[in-house]
């Protein structure tokens, strides 16, 4: 095998190599372990030792040759790499922010949310509990009797009875979450329970599902005075009108003695409701003081411990703050309702925002 062939072969294999991987292919062909060069070396272990030498100088000449031009190519084409993805990669830092889509917060949501700050400034934690129910949580702790309307089946939706003849059923409200806090642990308790619930109903101001939010404070001396406070003090700061008119009007609830329900000041002028002004009321919530009977079934004594519970449409009061005008338009998915009436995601102002909207 002739050198100079080798050396002209392998010199324009390394010039011809267009990539590193190509380059890498060379030089094993070249000086790898099975590489040509390699082999014709070890050939020299037949010559004699005259011929040998020789040989062996110019073989290891030209290994020494080929390795420096394979680093050497080895460098272009590593710097050309690099060129090439820097150029690939760039990144134009003035050109004008792309549109991103972004989510909404549903209103109901945004409600919840708003609900959970307000009481939770006021030292009341957030519960939760399951929507399918028992009909011992759901109406027999909290005092409704076997005959009362909101038991019937054109109410609740039951499911299939059991085999011992008991059924479960959809929570007609929250409160059953409130029955279990209070079988779960002693007083004193000061909770909210936002949450669907179920009721056979369909019209313009019923959906078969809704969400409540209902709360809850026990302890050894709380009074209607507190009640009052406290659900003013919410009304105000969930409408934002620090002069909001409030007035409680007596009501019936099975689980609640005395009963109210709160009605806050507004204008109904020219068909356009306003909250906060004028002469008329609306209704917003309903309350009042939890009943020894509804105490005693949760395993609390009503002889030490009192307090009061409120309970409250989600969709209603998000309707009012919004002025969202129809019920239904809340369960439709429509994008388009979403866009208008949701909320943003991250309400913290950007830069980026700043230029994109
Ligand atoms: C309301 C009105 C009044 C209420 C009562 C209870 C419980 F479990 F403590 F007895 N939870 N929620 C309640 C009281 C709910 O909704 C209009």
């Amino acid at each position: 095998m002739n050198i100079d062939h080798l050396r002209s072969e392998f010199l324009e294999a390394i010039a011809d190599a267009g990539d590193l991987d190509t380059l890498d292919q060379v030089r094993v062909a070249a000086l790898g372990k099975k590489g040509r060069l390699t082999e014709q070396m070890r050939a020299l272990a037949g010559m004699d030792p005259e011929q040998r030498k020789a040989a062996g100088q110019a073989f290891n000449a030209l290994k020494d040759e080929l390795a420096a031009a394979i680093e050497s190519r080895k460098a272009v084409l590593a710097a050309a790499r690099l060129e090439a993805r820097l150029r690939e990669e760039r990144i134009d830092v003035t050109a004008p922010a792309r549109f991103e889509a972004e989510g909404r917060i549903h209103p109901i949501s945004q409600v919840i949310d708003e609900l959970t700050e307000i009481f939770g400034d006021m030292g009341f934690t957030v519960a939760e509990g399951p929507e399918i129910e028992t009909d011992f949580n759901n109406f027999t702790a909290l005092n409704i009797p076997e005959e009362h309307p909101a038991r019937q089946m054109h109410d609740t939706f039951y499911f299939p009875e059991k085999e011992d003849g008991s059924r479960l059923l959809l929570r007609t409200h929250t409160s059953p979450v409130q029955i279990r806090a209070m079988m779960a642990a002693p007083p004193p308790y000061r909770l909210i329970v936002p949450g669907r619930t179920y009721r056979y109903d369909y019209d313009i101001t019923h959906t078969p599902m809704f969400h409540q939010v209902e709360g809850l404070v026990i302890d050894r001396t709380t009074h209607m005075g507190h009640l009052k406070g406290c659900l003013i003090d919410f009304a105000r700061a969930f409408f934002e009108v620090d002069d909001l008119p409030a007035r409680f009007r007596p009501s019936y609830f099975p689980f609640t003695e005395p009963s109210a329900e709160l009605d806050i000041g507004c204008s109904r002028e020219g068909g356009e409701l306003r909250i906060g002004a004028g002469s008329d009321w609306l209704e917003i919530l309903g309350c009042g003081m939890v009943h020894p009977r509804v105490l005693e079934n949760v395993g609390v004594d009503p002889t030490e411990y009192q307090g009061f519970a409120f309970g409250m449409g989600i969709e209603r009061i998000a309707m009012l703050k919004y002025g969202i005008p129809d019920l239904r338009t809340f369960f439709e998915s429509d994008l388009r309702w979403l866009r208008h009436y949701g909320f943003a995601a991250l309400d913290i102002p950007t830069l980026a925002r700043g230029m994109t909207r």
